[in-house]
């Protein structure tokens, strides 16, 4: 691939790209543009001579064109929360980050088709309550859905609170909308459940973080909105428990469940030591919690009984220790919230080595309990934090530093913490991102643990999509 360079004076390429989106779609300003720079985690800070915010996908077609003849470089940016640093621009300060966020029209919601066409630049939570206001639910749910857009979702494949149910972002898409590195659109906005001809384009875009084009707009999957929903917190007395309380809820309720999630018993602490006004559900600590939440379509009452026998069948043989029940709406999103304080604690409390992993279900008891070993092993004190979506065997498996440890020279061990959590899921065939993608920061993991035939069908793909490299380089792909 050519290297990329910025190969006119700023100046001229200022007047360029302000005649093809206009003063308003352009940012030039460090200060304006340095919140574009800097992703969620703060753990990259770019440079970039140019934010450019175009209103619609030709004025995105043209901005891609201009770049591709002078081989500029693109980094594509939603919502900016992503995990991984895979819309960060470079330290180079020779990329221009291109934002989606005037693009952010719902075109349509079809309550008859259950669909709905969005631009990129759709926040999640706006799309969500589109979606209910046609009795629809558009089921991706997660901690950041009000600042999150939906083609960062999309590009990165986000997961949430809800995919044990309705599955990843690329689940929910049936068509989309990108241009292409040589600045064609290509319009794929059908709204089909059946559609069998060739490959599977969307599926491509979906997940390649911006490496291969700039998802533009989206047709998204909804479901009926559920008529009741029910919620428990419950304390279960081990790991192993958590899981057998998953396999009994699939034996009672096993099209019901919308989102089961572990959750250790260090970090309640952790969120209520930094909001010490978010109200913990149960009466006691516990060393271990399940959240779980069952979604029913159909308005026969009784689903909040129908959890409440299962969790007296558990309660029964030892499955769980103690439960609350949401009783209504607020107690709902009041457990909600706690769980999706997680994050923040963390970034609050100290540097936070993430692993977003996933091993098979069968196999999260054994994968916890041997990555803890191992860490602990090596790095005595380490903190040890696993969460997340047990029933997608989702850990988000992160690490803290001992008390006392400074976060710099904790951080200095990031490669070979992950390391050693690598090879614990390598053991199981589990995967090293399973929804917050590679992003810059697990690229080099692509080569350790992806390599061979897979990495160059994947560069392969690249290289006939986008020969000059110019779409978010140094992302996916090392
Ligand atoms: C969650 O499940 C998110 O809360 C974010 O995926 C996890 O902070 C994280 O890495
Ligand atoms: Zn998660």
């Amino acid at each position: 691939m050519e290297s990329i360079a910025v190969s006119s004076s700023s100046c001229e390429l200022r007047s360029a790209l302000i005649s093809l989106v206009g003063e308003k779609g352009c940012l030039f300003d460090p200060q304006e543009t340095a919140a574009y720079c800097e992703d969620w985690r703060q753990l990259y800070k770019g440079k970039t001579p140019a934010v450019v915010r175009p209103a619609s996908a030709e004025e995105v077609a043209s901005v891609v064109r201009l770049c591709a003849e002078r081989r500029i470089a693109l980094v594509p940016q939603g919502g900016n929360t992503g995990m991984m640093g895979g819309a960060a621009p470079h330290e180079s300060g020779t990329e221009i980050v291109v934002s989606l966020s005037r693009m952010n029209r719902i075109r349509a919601v079809d309550a008859i088709d259950l669909t709905m066409t969005v631009e990129a630049g759709v926040v999640l939570k706006n799309a969500q309550e589109a979606a209910l206001a046609q009795d629809c639910m558009f089921p991706l749910a997660m901690g950041s859905e009000g600042t999150a857009q939906i083609g960062g979702v999309i590009s990165t494949n986000a997961g949430g609170n809800n995919t044990v149910r309705y599955g990843n972002a690329r689940d929910l898409v049936l068509g989309l909308e990108v241009v292409l590195p040589d600045g064609r659109v290509w319009n794929g906005l059908r709204r089909l459940r059946k559609d069998n001809t060739g490959y599977c384009l969307r599926q491509l875009f979906a997940g390649a973080e911006g490496t291969l084009g700039i998802v533009t707009a989206a047709v998204l999957r909804l479901v009926p909105r559920p008529h009741e929903v029910a919620l428990a917190f419950c304390a279960v007395p081990t790991l192993q428990s958590a899981l057998d309380l998953l396999v009994l809820f699939r034996c009672y309720q096993p099209d019901s469940i919308q989102a089961f999630e572990y959750i250790c018993g260090e970090l309640p602490d952790l969120i209520l030591k930094h909001f010490p006004d978010t109200r913990f559900p149960l009466g006691q600590r516990a060393d271990h919690y399940v959240l779980v939440e069952l979604a029913a379509g159909a308005p026969d009452g009784g689903l909040r009984e129908k959890l409440e026998e299962i969790l007296g069948k558990a309660m029964d043989v030892g499955l769980v220790v103690d439960a609350a029940l949401a009783g209504s709406s607020a107690e709902r999103l009041a457990v909600w919230q706690m769980r999706e304080e997680a994050s923040d604690a963390q970034k609050r409390e100290a540097a936070t080595i993430k692993n977003d992993v996933s091993v098979p279900v069968s196999k999260t008891v054994e994968f916890i309990t041997q990555a803890k070993e191992a860490c602990q092993r090596k790095f005595p004190g380490i903190r040890v934090l696993p969460y997340g979506h047990l029933g997608d065997g989702n850990i988000h498996f992160h690490l803290l530093p001992p008390e006392g440890v400074d976060n710099a020279a904790f951080m200095e061990h990031d490669h070979a913490i992950m390391d050693i959590v690598n090879e614990v899921v390598r053991r199981y065939d589990g995967s090293f991102s399973a929804e917050h993608g590679v992003g810059r920061l697990k690229t080099y993991m692509m080569e350790r643990w992806r390599g061979g035939v897979e990495l160059d069908t994947m560069r392969a793909i690249k290289a006939a999509l986008d020969p000059h490299g110019i779409m978010n380089p140094g992302k996916v792909l090392p």
